[in-house]
């Protein structure tokens, strides 16, 4: 159910203020030495918020290990689950997610129906996001047996947004894919704001200032890093700065 983190998303981006989450894959953050730094270097640039999750290989101890590291950083952690093992009883909150566009009946709805009761037990609040996969050369289109939505084609994009909101979920995430070659096109969160009162999640190959501000100016709401947050945290922290910059403009 709707709660407190989807009060703290909501009162935030309600005032036009744009939002940066750091993603963090538990497969890849095995040293936890590197995981506190890193995620408090996050912290100090202005990140509102940690995921948690990715495609492979995360086992069920990994999640709750980072899950209980990042909640010393007293900002909400939320799972972004890539399957059930991600799920985190210390966890804030779960992106309670539908893949829009699978060809695999398991990801509509067999995997909700496997974890809500495990959701239930837990008491985590849930965010209820349909989750949009762009692009076809990463992990998650093929773990996710993706139709994938082509580049040049906003309407259809405007299209699975209505439909998301008139099933009443509150958010949409649209993925190019964690290290795509590029960011998912501007146009799409242009068309979602202008036909949705969804919020808009934004992310999968951000690794520039440059195009983190395009995304937020085209209407992406969350901006969301991982990759580069691994790999370079200085320019992952310049990415902040750039996504709060257009929050004052
Ligand atoms: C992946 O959208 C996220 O699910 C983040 O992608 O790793 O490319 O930043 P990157």
């Amino acid at each position: 159910m709707l709660g407190r983190v989807h009060e703290y998303i909501k009162s935030r981006v309600g005032t036009g203020e744009k939002l940066h989450f750091t993603l963090i894959d538990p497969d890849k953050a095995t040293d936890l030495v590197k995981l506190e730094e890193v995620s408090e270097k996050m912290v100090e640039a202005g990140t509102d918020a940690f995921l948690v999750g990715g495609s492979l290989g995360i086992t069920h101890e990994e999640a709750d290990l980072v899950v209980s590291t990042l909640k010393k950083r007293g900002l909400p952690v939320v799972i972004f689950p890539g399957n059930i093992n991600c799920l985190s009883r210390y966890a804030d909150a779960v992106l309670f997610m539908v893949l829009l566009n699978t060809l695999e009946p398991y990801y509509l709805m067999q995997i909700q129906v496997i974890a809500a009761p495990i959701i239930a037990k837990y008491g985590l609040e849930t965010l209820p996001t349909g989750y949009l996969v762009v692009d076809q050369d990463t992990a998650v289109a093929h773990v996710g047996r993706v139709y994938p939505v082509p580049r040049n084609k906003p309407e259809l994009v405007a299209a699975y947004a209505l439909a998301a909101e008139m099933m009443g979920l509150k958010y949409i995430y649209l993925e190019a894919g964690s290290g795509a070659q590029q960011p998912i096109p501007l146009e799409f969160p242009r068309v979602i704001k202008q036909h949705t009162g969804l919020t808009v999640i934004v992310g999968g190959g951000i690794r520039d200032p440059d195009s983190a501000r395009k995304l937020t100016e085209a209407g992406a709401d969350i901006i969301v890093t991982g990759t580069i947050v691994e790999k370079d945290p200085d320019l992952a922290a310049r990415i902040i700065k750039a996504i709060k910059e257009t929050t004052s403009q």
